[in-house]
C-alpha cells in the first residue's frame, strides 16, 4: 500500500532534494534515509543539497524572478489557484504522507493539507487586493500614495511538524505578492517537500513559471546557513527553536536583510471558577496531545484556580489514561509517535529535571516498549518558579500550576519568555475582556473558550518576545512579503516644501 502511494507521488527509493530549474540529478550534500517514527523503518532515500546546490537553486529563484515580478498579481494568483486544486487533488495521498513521515494522526494529516488549501483560496483572492493607501498631502496640487511592490527572490525555512502547511502559508503569499520562493524543508520531512514540490512542477510547467517555486533540503551547514547569509534573499522566513531563530535573526540582521520568524511557543491555558469545565477539559486534551504536543501553539502550562485544580487534574488524568496512542495510520488513534528517538530522551530529561526541581508527575511519561518514537502525555504539578517551566520542550508534557486571584493567573501566563499562544476559559465577561486587554495576555494569539492551538489561516499567526515577532497566513501578513514605496506626485507649477520650509534660491 505504501509502495502504491509513494509511487503516486512521484516518490522513489532514492530522491533528489534540489529543484531549480529542474531536479538535480547528482546533488553534492550526502544522503539521508526519512524514517517513519511510527515504525522507525526507513520510508525512502534523498540525496541531500550541499553548497554549491544551493546556490544554483537561489540563482534559478533570482533567474525567474523579473518575468514573475512582471506578472500581473491577478494572473499570479491564477497559477495558485491552480496549485489549489492541484493539491485538492492529492489530498488524500499528500495526507497519508504527512502521517508517514510526520507520525500525524490521519485528521491531523488532512487537516495539514486543507491548511494548504485554504491558503491557496486565501491567496488567490488577496492576488486582486494587494492595496496600497491614498494620503492627505499638505502640500497643494500634490498627491501621496503608498504603493507594494515584489521584494525578490525569498527563502523560506520550515519545521518538520508543519511540514508543508507553513511552506504553503509563506509560499502561496509571497508567490502573489511576486516573489520567487527557496525551500528549505526540515530534514525530518524532506518527502513531503519532494511530493508537494512535485504537484506544484506540474502546474508552474503549463503556466511557463518554473523557478518561482524552488526547493533545497540539506542539512543547518550546507544548506541552512548558506541560503540565511545570502544577500540576494531581502527576506528569510524561517520557523523552528527560538535557538535556530537567534542565530538567523542575528546573520540576516548582519546583512541588513529582513526576517520573519515563528519561533517557539511556551503556550499558557487559564482555567478560571466560572468556566464551562466540559469545554476547558476538551480542549485542554486537544491542545497538549494533539500532535503529540509537537505544535509551536501545543498547550504547555495550565493554570488553574486553586479551587478547582484538583478536580480537572483528577479528571485530566483519567483522560490522558485512557488515550489511544499508536500508529497515526490507524482509525481510533489521537496520538502519534514524537518525530524520532532525540525528542523521547528531550522529553525524559526534561521530566527528570521538572521532578528534581519540585514538580510531582501525575500520570504519563514513559516509553512504550514498541518500535517508534511513542511515549505517553504526561502531567506534572508544578510551580511557576521552577526552572523548567519556562523551557519549551517539544513534547507532551502538561505543568499544572495553581492561582489564587486573576491578576496572578495573568502575571504566571506573561512569566515566560516565549509569546505565541495562550488561552483563557472563563464565563465572566470582565476577565475575558482583561486577557485581551493590553494588560492581559502577553502573546500574538490570545483566545477566549478556545485552546491554544489549531488557529485559521485567516488571521495573522505569530507572536511576541522569543517567538520572534513574524506574522504569517491571513490577514495583512502579506505587507511582510513587499516593499513599502511612498510616492509624492507634484502636478503643479510650484515646488512648496513640507513642514513650511522656505528655500528661495531661484
Ligand atoms: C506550528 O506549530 O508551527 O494553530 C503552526 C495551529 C496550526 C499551526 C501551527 N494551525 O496549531
Amino acid at each position: 500500500m505504501t509502495d502504491e502511494l509513494l509511487k503516486r507521488l512521484g516518490i522513489a527509493d532514492l530522491n533528489s532534494g534540489v529543484r531549480g530549474d529542474c531536479w538535480v540529478d547528482l546533488p553534492d550534500g550526502g544522503e539521508l534515509a526519512s524514517i517513519n517514527p511510527a515504525t522507525s523503518a526507513p520510508i525512502a532515500r534523498i540525496a541531500l543539497g550541499g553548497k554549491s546546490d544551493v546556490e544554483d537553486v537561489i540563482d534559478s529563484a533570482q533567474r525567474a524572478w523579473p518575468r514573475w515580478r512582471d506578472t500581473p498579481a491577478p494572473r499570479r494568483g491564477e497559477v495558485v489557484r491552480q496549485i489549489g486544486a492541484a493539491l485538492r487533488a492529492h489530498k488524500d495521498d499528500l495526507a497519508m504522507l504527512v502521517t508517514l513521515e510526520a507520525g500525524k494522526i490521519r485528521s491531523e494529516g488532512l487537516g495539514e493539507v486543507q491548511e494548504m488549501i485554504d491558503m491557496a483560496d486565501f491567496a488567490v483572492g488577496l492576488s486582486r487586493q494587494l492595496h496600497g493607501l491614498t494620503i492627505a498631502s499638505e502640500r497643494p496640487r500634490h498627491r501621496m500614495i503608498e504603493q507594494w511592490h515584489p521584494l525578490g527572490p525569498i527563502g523560506v525555512i520550515t519545521a518538520f511538524n508543519f511540514p508543508v502547511a507553513v511552506w504553503a502559508w509563506n509560499a502561496f503569499v509571497a508567490a502573489v505578492c511576486g516573489d520567487t520562493i527557496v525551500w528549505k524543508p526540515s530534514p525530518e520531512t524532506p518527502l513531503t517537500a519532494i511530493a508537494t514540490q512535485k504537484i506544484v512542477d506540474r502546474v508552474a510547467e503549463s503556466n511557463g513559471c518554473v523557478g518561482v517555486f524552488n526547493l533545497c533540503v540539506g542539512d543547518v551547514e550546507h544548506v541552512g546557513e548558506p541560503l540565511v547569509a545570502d544577500r540576494r534573499l531581502p527576506l528569510i522566513s524561517a520557523t523552528g527553536s527560538c535557538r535556530m531563530g537567534r542565530r538567523v535573526g542575528e546573520v540576516v540582521a548582519q546583512r541588513l536583510g529582513r526576517s520573519l520568524l515563528e519561533l517557539g511557543g511556551n503556550n499558557g491555558l487559564i482555567v478560571t471558577p466560572s468556566a464551562d469545565h466540559e469545554l476547558a477539559l476538551r480542549a485542554v486534551l486537544f491542545s497538549a496531545v494533539g500532535t503529540a504536543g509537537q505544535r509551536c501553539t501545543s498547550l504547555r502550562r495550565l493554570i488553574a484556580h486553586e479551587s478547582i485544580a484538583d478536580a480537572l487534574v483528577d479528571r485530566l488524568a483519567l483522560a490522558y489514561q485512557s488515550l489511544p496512542i499508536g500508529d497515526p495510520r490507524d482509525d481510533g488513534v489521537l496520538v502519534g509517535p514524537l518525530i524520532n528517538n532525540r525528542a523521547v530522551d528531550a522529553m525524559q530529561a526534561a521530566l527528570a529535571l521538572a521532578q528534581e526541581q519540585g514538580g510531582t508527575l501525575v500520570t504519563g511519561g514513559k516509553t512504550l516498549a514498541r518500535a517508534g518514537s511513542f511515549v505517553a502525555p504526561a502531567i506534572v504539578r508544578a510551580r511557576p518558579e521552577m526552572p523548567i517551566v519556562g523551557v519549551e520542550t517539544f513534547a507532551p508534557i502538561l505543568y499544572v500550576m495553581t492561582y489564587r486571584d486573576f491578576d496572578e493567573a495573568i502575571a504566571i501566563h506573561n512569566a515566560v519568555e516565549q509569546g505565541l499562544s495562550s488561552a483563557l476559559f472563563t464565563t465572566d465577561l470582565r476577565e475575558a475582556e482583561r486577557f485581551l486587554a493590553a494588560d492581559g495576555s502577553d502573546c500574538g494569539l490570545a483566545n477566549v473558550n478556545v485552546g491554544t492551538s489549531g488557529a485559521e489561516i485567516g488571521g495573522a499567526f505569530g507572536g511576541e518576545k522569543a517567538t520572534g515577532g513574524g506574522r504569517e497566513a491571513g490577514s495583512d501578513a502579506w505587507k511582510a512579503y513587499m516593499r513599502r514605496q511612498t510616492c509624492v506626485v507634484n502636478r503643479g507649477n510650484d515646488l512648496p516644501l513640507a513642514q513650511g520650509v522656505r528655500f528661495d534660491v531661484l
